[in-house]
């Protein structure tokens, strides 16, 4: 039976008492979670299905043909948030190997809010169809074919949706697949706002033109997430493993050495038992990190090359997922704007926040380092020379060292830090893609430890900081349309009020009023959002105002005595349990009318 909700929105009963479990049960939870990318979920399409490796041979194919007339065509990547985030770290690694190759570099990516969005969250962009199109228009302008891949993992997101109808008016010049992890008919079905259709309607067109193989649909089930809705987890590792199949397997035809993109997805297998195999070390980090965030200290991750951009992709989805600050957990790569090679080249004066490079973090928070914080050493191999400066500081230090070699050297003064090494069998992967393959593609295996690495312990630490209450998160910024929505169905979740009564509270926690104007009850869904994205704290408190049936300004109160949400959240609820309570409750609750928005996803 299919479910109501859409796959990536429900919650995962593996994962349910994730936030009481202690750092090592959190690591086994994400394992067990994880493994549903390659076992897949109940008996839905997994990774390995026949109409999704169909697909994929058929996109490969088409990617094989796009290549052929590189310097007339191009392959464009594009997202919203960690989906955006992929298409551009892929569409860099593919441009380099292409260039070795001799041909012209033509991967392309967008993503919504810009390349700002690549570090810092910037999710009202997600919601502008015709923003995704006119980007799309100007990045494909010039080219004979274009071969667009849309990633959106809820099959939600509007700038996809935009750009997806674009090709399919002009299916001459564009080969539009999506990628999503839902079945097509729970794709998104609530009309966009200043747009005619759903992203159900979009995706309804789109299924009708793969028997052409003029469009494609790739959405295998992974199963819901380990925090739910955080589609930055196992969503975001399918995409990257399925992207980087689609061109591996396109680049080794064009390099004579034919390999398929089943066999390269199945050797990923093999970094995820490499991985969880160490996890008795990660749990140490995740503990570390942890107690970092509680007593107020930041994470930093100083991270090589592609390691570094993982990092960075890590990083920034903590503030939407979480509440949290920018500074809690930053991400510095080496060389920075000059090895990212992003569009828009170096945005380091738009704000500290998009200074990433070492030598920035050298500057500017090297001096400054706390007992309490923790910095995170990404590295491959022995490319690390810790700096003095950073050996004499009091914070907590982790090397993370992840290569294919046993014996390999480790970086001198590894002593000063808590060290973590994840060797990757290479011999298995050797034996599934060939030498050469591997050979040319062994960094993407390496960034794959790293990202599972790196979940773990940003999602552990936020864990224990108590911004997560059961496998709920509680503290997230309702900053656009979908995730407005999901605001509304964890308030829902936990206070039993309808959707109605629930969007009343959000809309007086957006405002900071206990009774709200004309104008605030009948904005769009956009306005809330502006409003929301500029505010802390705003589901615990609408949802502590909820249940205390306080004031804002009371609930505010409420959250501030007791920092820890997870704290506040058993306090209330059982508060809300008792008997008196509830006869409170249906006594005196009156709900207002207010307008009505379709609850659907
Ligand atoms: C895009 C996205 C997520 C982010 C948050 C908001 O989702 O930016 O990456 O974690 O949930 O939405 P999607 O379009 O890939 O489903």
């Amino acid at each position: 039976m299919t479910p109501e909700k859409p796959i990536t929105e429900l919650i995962n009963p593996k994962s349910n008492n994730i936030d009481v479990a202690n750092p090592l049960e959190i690591v086994e939870i994400l394992e067990d979670c994880d493994s549903e990318i390659f076992k897949g979920w109940q008996s839905y399409p997994n990774l390995y299905s026949e109409r999704i490796q169909r697909n994929l041979d058929n996109i490969v194919e088409i990617t094989v043909n796009i290549l052929k007339n590189s310097s007339k065509n191009s392959i464009i990547l594009s997202g919203c948030g960690t989906s955006g985030r992929l298409a551009f770290l892929i569409a860099r690694t593919f441009n380099e190997k292409l260039k070795k190759l001799g041909l012209t570099p033509c991967c392309d990516y967008l993503i919504a809010g810009g390349d700002i969005a690549l570090f810092t969250s910037q999710e009202s962009g997600e919601d502008d169809p015709i923003n995704g199109k006119d980007l799309l228009i100007k990045a494909g302008k010039g080219k004979k074919k274009v071969l667009f891949i849309g990633i959106t993992c809820g099959l939600s997101a509007p700038f996809v949706a935009g750009q997806l109808d674009y090709c399919m008016q002009r299916l001459d010049k564009f080969i539009p697949v999506v990628i999503g992890f839902n079945p097509s008919a729970l794709a998104r079905n609530i009309i966009i706002e200043n747009w005619h259709k759903t992203f159900l309607n979009v995706m309804e067109e789109l299924l009708s033109l793969e028997g052409s193989k003029k469009g494609f649909i790739i959405n295998p089930v992974v199963g819901p997430e380990p925090i739910t809705g955080s589609s930055r987890m196992k969503s975001g590792t399918a995409t990257k493993l399925i992207l980087e199949s689609i061109f591996i397997a396109a680049l080794s035809r064009i390099t004579g050495q034919k390999i398929i993109a089943q066999l390269i997805l199945n050797s990923y297998e093999t970094v995820y038992n490499d991985l969880y195999s160490e996890k008795q070390k990660i749990s140490k980090v995740v503990k570390l990190a942890g107690e970092s965030l509680k007593s107020g200290g930041s994470i930093y991750y100083i991270g090589y090359d592609s390691l570094g951009i993982m990092g960075m992709i890590d990083a920034s989805e903590c503030r939407p997922t979480y509440g949290a600050s920018l500074d809690d957990v930053r991400g510095f790569l080496s060389n920075g704007f000059k090895n990212l090679r992003n569009k828009d080249g170096s945005l380091s004066h738009v704000g500290k926040h998009f200074r990433i490079s070492i030598e920035e973090f050298n500057s500017d928070i090297l001096p400054y380092l706390k007992s309490e914080d923790l910095v995170v050493l990404l590295v491959k191999d022995n490319e690390y020379l810790p700096d003095s400066n950073l050996m004499s500081k009091s914070c907590k230090k982790v090397l993370f060292v992840v290569n294919d070699k046993h014996d390999g050297m480790l970086p001198s003064n590894q002593d000063v830090f808590i060290h973590i090494k994840v060797t990757i069998n290479s011999s298995e992967i050797i034996q599934l893609i060939s030498k050469p393959i591997y050979e040319e593609y062994k960094q993407v295996y390496l960034e794959l430890a790293t990202k599972w690495f790196l979940n773990s312990l940003s999602t552990g630490a936020h864990i224990m900081k108590g911004k997560v209450y059961q496998n709920i998160m509680i503290d997230l910024k309702p900053s656009n349309n979908k995730l407005f929505h999901r605001a509304i169905h964890i308030l829902q979740n936990f206070n039993g009020l309808t959707a109605e009564e629930c969007i009343e509270y959000l809309l007086r926690s957006i405002y900071e009023a206990d009774v709200l104007n004309e104008d605030q009850l009948t904005s769009p869904i956009a306005s809330h959002i502006q409003v929301a994205a500029t505010k802390n704290m705003v589901i615990p408190t609408a949802l502590a105002a909820s249940l205390i049936k306080c004031s804002i300004k009371e609930a505010k109160e409420k959250i501030d005595e007791e920092p820890v949400l997870r704290t506040v959240f058993l306090q209330t609820l059982k508060f809300a349990k008792s008997k008196y309570f509830f006869a409170q409750i249906c006594e005196n609750y009156k709900p207002k009318s207010i307008k009505m928005y379709p609850i659907n996803y």
